[in-house]
């Protein structure tokens, strides 16, 4: 299985910079080709964005504080929620880690760059073009599109301004151009591990983190065409009133439904799946002992990939879905527990007895677990046809969603950061400020999130600017957790950029991990390994086993330590 990869680095030797690209921070604001500084952009831009999505998420918390529509009105309230959730979803999470992939992909297979450099930083400019679009909708007349980050027709396709460029015209442009972009960034980071491994890394010498890429990237190529074709329908029938959705004109809605979900169901795996690999690269570091179950871990993520495109109606349950089709789509989604669950036990047995050290890196993680399993046991609950019904249009999902997407999937995200900051910058983090980050965000997590749950079984609906006066003690309590996890991200960002500035000097391996981005100076050169790339002699989680990871081990760690 192993040296089945043919391989020569000179073969993609693309000069980096781009020629006459400037080579000091500068860099950061151009068109590069080197992988290293889309994946900073890429995180740069949508740090940025996660801001802003804050700031609304604010705006609507503060809102929902007492029970009536006060601080903002319905309508206003629609648009916040709409930008919110497109904006936290296509602007902060998707492009985060696409930066993840980036910085890591390559130098973790020993490859100087993606395998298509050009393509890669086109896809990454696509970026912040559509997240000016987006924008641009709080300035159109009408202001931005209120049909939420799903865009269900009729809603979606109602022009009542009579304007061809609207808030939702503006949303469908950059929903579209992100689905292009991330196909294009797919089809970079699905060739690179095919094709760039370094000698003697067959597929059961892959990270983990790179398995998982390939089967998120996979939904990627998979799922994206048909949201992209759904969403020029969509712009078709708002703009040039074609009936693709409408009823009156022999349309169907349901079709974009259909469409929607298809794709948007997967997504939430193509975000998930990372971060099982950024937990399954971690949990070994910093509990020392060999990934557990390494390679039905690495093969769960492709059970996950293939289960997660057969689901996606368990969105529909209540949406006139007949009974049939509601029990099949019932027993998919709850097969996706199985390799779901075969990491989450993985990881745990990796745990177990380890000798844990805390870092911060590692208490993201630890919480983000904890996190996951209590939003699988609703995920389950959920997938359940007759507790759906009830609970389907009311918080309960809103807290199912956000305890996957902000505490799991944004957990695994600050992990990331926190461990692989020091390889990629040369600047260690501060320790205090990151546990207190860490602290703040967990209790805020469970503080906002937690009440929703309740909420949602006592019967508060989604998607409203005012309720039930019953509901207001669970609000106040979810509200007060927004607002602390928006107090976390200031000891957030001023570590990033005080350590970023003048953080002490980080050495190539601070963790002691293994893998071969660990092998290269911290940061690394621009080519990574350049000429001299090692040949890889065994696993990556030999943790506690005394196996050199490539051949001639010590040359490539003296020369890290050179640099
Ligand atoms: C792994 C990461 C997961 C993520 C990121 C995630 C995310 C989401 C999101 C965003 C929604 C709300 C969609 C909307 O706006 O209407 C949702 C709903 C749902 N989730 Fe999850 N989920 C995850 C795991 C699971 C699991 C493991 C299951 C079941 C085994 C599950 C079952 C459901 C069901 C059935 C709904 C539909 C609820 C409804 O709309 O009535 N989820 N999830
Ligand atoms: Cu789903």
């Amino acid at each position: 299985m192993s040296s089945s990869v043919s391989f020569d680095p000179r073969v993609l030797k693309t000069p980096h910079p781009v020629p006459g690209a400037p080579d000091n921070w500068k860099r950061f604001f151009s068109f590069n080709t080197d992988a290293k500084v889309i994946g900073i952009q890429y995180i740069a831009t949508a740090l940025f964005y996660l801001l802003v999505g804050g700031v609304l998420a604010m705006i609507m918390r503060g809102e929902l504080i007492t029970p009536p529509a006060d601080l903002v009105d319905p309508s206003v309230y629609n648009g916040l929620y709409t930008m919110h959730g497109t904006v936290m979803l296509f602007l902060f999470l998707f492009p985060i880690l696409n930066g993840f992939n980036n910085l890591l992909i390559p130098p973790m297979i020993g490859a100087p760059d993606m395998a298509f450099p050009r393509l890669n930083a086109a896809a990454f400019w696509l970026f912040p073009v559509f997240g000016v679009i987006l924008m641009a909708s709080f300035l159109v007349p009408g202001g931005p599109s209120g049909s939420g980050w799903w865009a269900y027709p009729p809603q979606s396709i109602q022009n009542p301004l009579g304007h061809f460029v609207n808030g939702q015209f503006l949303w469908i442009l950059a929903v579209a151009l992100s689905g292009i972009s991330s196909i294009m960034g797919a089809i970079n980071f699905v060739t690179t591990i095919i094709r760039m491994r370094a000698p003697g890394m067959g597929w059961f010498r892959l990270p983990i983190f790179c398995w998982t890429a390939m089967a998120a990237q996979t939904i990627q190529l998979v799922g994206l065409p048909v949201l992209t074709a759904g969403a020029v329908l969509l712009l078709f029938d708002l703009s040039f009133s074609t009936s693709f959705y409408r009823p009156e004109g022999g349309g169907d809605p349901m079709l974009y439904q259909h469409f929607f979900w298809f794709y948007s169901h997967p997504a939430v795996y193509v975000m998930v799946l990372p971060v099982f690999g950024i937990f399954s690269e971690l949990f070994p570091v910093y509990a020392r002992k060999p990934l557990f179950g390494y390679k039905v871990v690495a093969i769960a993520s492709f059970g996950i990939t293939v289960l997660s495109l057969i689901v996606w109606v368990h969105h529909m349950f209540y949406s006139g879905t007949p009974q049939w089709m509601r029990n099949l789509f019932m027993v998919t989604t709850m097969l996706i527990a199985v390799p779901t669950g075969i990491k989450v036990f993985a990881w745990i047995a990796t745990l177990w007895r380890g000798k844990l050290r805390l870092t911060t890196a590692m208490l993201f993680c630890l919480g983000g677990l904890v996190n996951f399993i209590f939003a699988g046991i609703t995920g389950v609950m959920l997938a359940t046809v007759p507790v759906d019904i009830h609970v389907g249009n009311t918080y309960f999902v809103v807290g199912h969603f956000h305890t996957v997407i902000f505490s799991t999937i944004t957990f695994g995200v600050y992990a990331g950061i926190y461990h692989w900051f020091p390889k990629f910058t040369g600047r260690m983090t501060y320790e205090g400020l990151g546990k207190l980050h860490f602290a703040l965000t967990f209790v805020g997590a469970q503080l906002n999130f937690i009440p929703m749950h309740w909420a949602g079984l006592m019967g508060m609906p989604r998607r409203v600017a005012s309720y039930d006066p019953e509901f207001a003690f669970a609000n106040v309590l979810a509200s007060l957790g927004a607002f602390l996890l928006g107090v976390a991200m200031i000891p957030f960002i001023l570590n990033i950029v005080s350590s970023w500035a003048r953080g002490p000097k980080a050495p190539p391996n601070p963790w002691q991990a293994i893998g071969l981005e660990w092998l290269l100076p911290s940061p690394p050169p621009a080519e990574n390994f350049e000429d001299d790339v090692p040949t890889v002699i065994s696993g990556p989680y030999g943790y506690g086993l005394n196996k050199p990871l490539v051949e001639n081990e010590a040359h490539y760690v003296a020369r890290a330590l050179e640099a």
